[in-house]
């Protein structure tokens, strides 16, 4: 009988997103998942955009784990994801006409995994418009991606959502508690309109194109790290738009943090091992919210172009600024890094000089910690190391020492400040563009 004894074990490896999100997850993801036979998703739904380049073409995934370009991975949606069938088989149909033929036999989709319905995003769009014209809220929405991921979050939170299981089992009992579920949210907002029946019936036959794809994946995961098997995680979202840790209340509605890889997946602690911070050699945030080291000016216009700096799921414009290592520090507390995977560098090779924010201060004092609150966050001031630029390409590096000495000096500057060690470096969009430290 296998025992919990302290026989060496086979974990998991975990890539998370370390600051606001479009770290370049997907990147580092494709990167280590060539040597992994399984990539799951924990939370988060199609709110997310993960790009992947591959021999020149380009994938921007949502809600299916960036792992599935591998043929040879399992690609699993565990129980902590909130799927919304329509958008995810249009994303599987988009990216089988790419070639991606093999989602058939890899996709596993979690019986426990929550399912988002076109009435949760109305009221996601809706909740945003009653924000913008509340005083309560400063008169200011989240700059939500529209996509149904807090109320359907919410719905799990107040015990009325709907499963994959539900779906799959007796009809009947689905039929009640959808119509449950749409009076629930048409007393909160009762113009909104929904047309059950139709609903009803599409949902009749999404149950059938799903069945084939549905496990059990809490022992599928499990079985796979007892038989030595090889998991990668792919966090979505990021650390700072965790729910609890993030800059509340301008966050997602999951934990995109260590925390849930446990609760998303269903493995224990001692099953997660390395756990890789990825981190965008500077700093971008879609949405609405604090960011202390924003430049409002000629570097964060220069940032946004050079960096093509646009959302994959909305195609908003993100906020850009210069790195921040107190936010990392932040992040690094919670999630615990083996090893940082920085990305972008190549974006930064124009500058005559880098900045680099090192430290917090409020009211003239240094501080220890990530303020919890929006308003102190507005009044932080940032204390700023600059770096020298390198002003040459850094698209054609492949290793560290070849580096021009100012880039490694800013590499070094990050290490030093965050505390943790840089193992990769992207320098380009390809899958080959990166620098193992
Ligand atoms: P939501 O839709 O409820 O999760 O939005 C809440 C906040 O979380 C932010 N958020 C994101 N931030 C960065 N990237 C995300 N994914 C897409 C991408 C975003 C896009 O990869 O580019 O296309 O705009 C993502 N998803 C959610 C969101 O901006 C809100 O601040
Ligand atoms: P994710 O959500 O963390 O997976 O990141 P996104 O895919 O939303 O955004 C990252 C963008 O940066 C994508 O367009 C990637 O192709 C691109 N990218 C990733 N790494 C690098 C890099 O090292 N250099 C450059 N120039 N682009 C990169
Ligand atoms: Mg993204």
């Amino acid at each position: 009988m296998a025992t919990n004894g302290s026989a060496p074990r086979n974990t998991a490896t975990v890539v998370l997103g370390s600051q606001w999100g479009d770290e370049g997850k997907g990147k580092i993801v494709d990167q280590l998942a060539s040597e992994m036979d399984m990539v799951c998703r924990c939370q988060g739904g199609n709110n997310a955009g993960h790009t992947v380049v591959v021999d020149g073409t380009e994938y921007d995934f949502h809600i299916l784990p960036s792992g599935i370009v591998h043929k040879h991975c399992l690609a699993v949606i565990g129980n902590g994801v909130v799927i919304h069938l329509p958008q995810m088989f249009e994303e599987i149909e988009k990216n089988e006409a790419k070639g991606l033929t093999h989602w058939r036999e890899n996709l596993k989709i979690s019986s426990r995994a929550h399912l988002v319905f076109d009435m949760h995003q109305d009221v996601d769009g809706l909740h945003e418009k009653e924000r913008e014209t509340e005083a309560s809220c400063g008169k200011k929405s989240l700059g939500t991606t529209k996509k149904g991921i807090g109320p359907t979050y919410s719905s799990k939170a107040t015990r009325n959502g709907l499963r994959v299981c539900d779906l799959l089992g007796d009809f009947s009992y689905f039929v009640e508690r959808y119509r449950s579920l749409v009076a629930h949210h048409q007393r909160m907002f009762p113009a909104l309109a929904v047309d059950v029946d139709g609903e009803l019936e599409r949902y009749r036959q999404y149950a059938e194109r799903l069945r084939p794809l549905v496990v059990d994946s809490i022992s599928l995961v499990s079985g796979a790290l007892a038989q030595g098997k090889r998991v990668l995680v792919e966090g979505a979202n990021a650390v700072m738009l965790d729910i609890d840790f993030g800059t509340y209340p301008f966050v997602t509605s999951s934990n995109c943090s260590a925390g849930g890889v446990c609760t998303g997946l269903g493995v224990p602690p001692r099953s997660i091992g390395d756990v890789y911070g990825v981190v965008k050699a500077y700093t971008t945030r879609v949405g609405v919210g604090p960011f202390p080291t924003e430049q409002l000016n000629e570097i964060g216009e220069l940032l946004q172009t050079r960096g093509a700096e646009v959302g994959v799921t909305t195609g908003r414009r993100r906020r850009c600024g210069w790195l921040d290592c107190a936010l990392l520090r932040h992040s690094n507390m919670v999630n615990g890094y083996t090893a940082l995977a920085v990305t972008k560098l190549d974006i930064l090779d124009t500058l005559p000089e880098v900045k680099v924010g090192a430290y917090y201060q409020l009211d003239g004092r240094r501080l220890d910690h990530f303020p919890a609150s929006s308003a102190e966050l507005a009044r932080i001031e940032v204390e700023y190391i600059t770096v020298p630029g390198w002003q040459c390409s850094t698209e054609g590096v492949r290793t560290f020492g070849d580096l021009p000495a100012n880039a490694q000096e800013y590499i070094r500057t990050m290490e030093r400040l965050v505390g943790v060690p840089v193992k990769w470096i992207g320098v380009g969009k390809c899958r080959d563009s990166i620098i193992q430290v």
